[in-house]
């Protein structure tokens, strides 16, 4: 459904869901905020074990175009799903009862209210750019950008570094996604042209330049086209053996154990499927750490080796990959990328790999003709540069 002539319609992420809302609700939107979908650099599966990681924001956004309404009601219209769905006070009395799509929107009027704010019935009109079951986390690009129009709508009182515990709760609480909170904190704390060192046990973070194009380098991610496999059980099975193993071996989470003293608690864990969960977090962590250490010193390309590596600690102990994504991985590094791995949560979704600029069309027909060879769904790609987080758009 369009009232634009043919061949006319908004090109623009930010006009389509203006024109989304007008169409919809028959006004002006009151503004447009946006929040950005996110790749992770390195750290995965640190999150949710106090540990360490270090993401950047797309230049791929969601926008929400936004206005008050009376009462108690939020109509929320999505430009993907084609429909309107309205909710009440009853739906964000608790967790899950709308579902769908519209429960990340719901999720974060919930979130709002049981933290105490008292937040004015809304409609929004959603458009978006970042592709869905990516890995490049589209809803916490949702909830960021509900949550920014709804915080500034309401004038609500809940600073920036407030805001990514609020948006996982939505989704933790109200979706029911055991999520940490790398995706919430990357979409709304991220910086252009850095990446977000966050201390996931403290939320403190520090923006670390990340100057692609200054090193004559580039991202290009390339997305699997996998189908998710179970990714949401394994995710949270995942999870529960991280949980499991802190307990066994007494530290509050996998972050207190160090690199230097793995073999010792490896030992002490019997079960070898949760000793390869183990190792994959610890030298996780101190692969971020040695990444933020050599950003810090403007060495970019000497991060090639620890991203592969954080891509073989995934695939072996992590075991969270599928073939899709390990092809495209060793076809980029064989065509002469400095690194490569998985990014997000697994079993599907994408692959970033670290490019000469001028080398970033090679890597991706490389990656291309291997997939055709294997016989898997041509993959996409896109490069990427390190870009802001949510906020609203003049
Ligand atoms: C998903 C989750 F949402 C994040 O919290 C994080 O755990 C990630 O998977 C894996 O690093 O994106």
């Amino acid at each position: 459904m369009t009232d634009h002539p043919a061949g006319t319609a908004p090109t623009d992420v930010a006009d389509r869901a203006a024109a989304g809302f007008r169409r919809e609700y028959a006004g002006e939107p009151a503004g447009r905020w946006a929040a950005p979908g996110r790749a992770n650099l390195i750290g995965e599966h640190t999150d949710y074990n106090d540990g360490f990681v270090l993401p950047f924001a797309l230049s791929l956004r969601t926008v929400a175009a936004a206005a008050p309404q009376p009462g108690q009601t939020w109509t929320v219209w999505s430009e993907l799903s084609g429909e309107t769905v309205t909710f009440g006070a009853d739906e964000v009395a608790a967790p899950g009862r709308v579902k769908g799509w519209a429960a990340y929107v719901a999720g974060v009027v919930w979130a709002l209210r049981d933290a105490g704010h008292t937040v004015g019935g809304a409609r929004l009109a959603i458009a978006s750019d970042v592709p869905l079951g990516s890995g490049l986390s589209s809803s916490a690009a949702l909830e960021a950008a509900v949550l920014a129009a709804l915080v500034d709508l309401g004038g609500l009182d809940l600073p920036t570094d407030r805001q990514p515990r609020l948006a996982q709760r939505a989704e933790n609480v109200y979706v029911g996604a055991p999520t940490g909170i790398m995706d919430q904190s990357a979409v709304i704390r991220c910086r252009e042209g850095h990446a977000l060192f966050l201390d996931c046990r403290d939320e403190s973070v520090e923006q670390i330049p990340f100057d692609l194009a200054a090193a004559g380098l580039a991202v290009l991610v390339v997305d699997s086209r996998a189908p998710h496999r179970h990714a949401d059980g394994e995710y949270a099975a995942r999870r529960r053996s991280c949980e499991r193993a802190a307990a066994q071996l007494g530290v509050s989470a996998l972050r207190d154990v160090q690199v230097a003293d793995l073999d010792g608690a490896l030992a002490r864990l019997d079960d070898p499927e949760t000793r390869r969960r183990v190792r994959h977090v610890v030298t996780e962590d101190q692969r971020v750490l040695d990444t933020v250490a050599l950003l810090r010193a403007g060495r970019v390309r000497e991060i090639g080796p620890l991203l592969t590596a954080s891509h073989a600690s995934m695939r072996d102990d992590f075991e969270i990959t599928v073939p899709e994504i390990d092809t495209a991985v060793d076809a980029a590094l064989a065509a002469g990328a400095l690194g490569a791995r998985m990014t997000g949560g697994g079993f599907g979704g994408c692959v970033l790999a670290l490019v000469d600029a001028d080398r970033a069309d090679a890597v991706a027909d490389a990656v291309t003709a291997a997939y055709a060879e294997r016989g898997f769904a041509a993959p996409g790609h896109v490069t990427v540069l390190p870009s802001p987080g949510a906020t609203r758009l003049p």
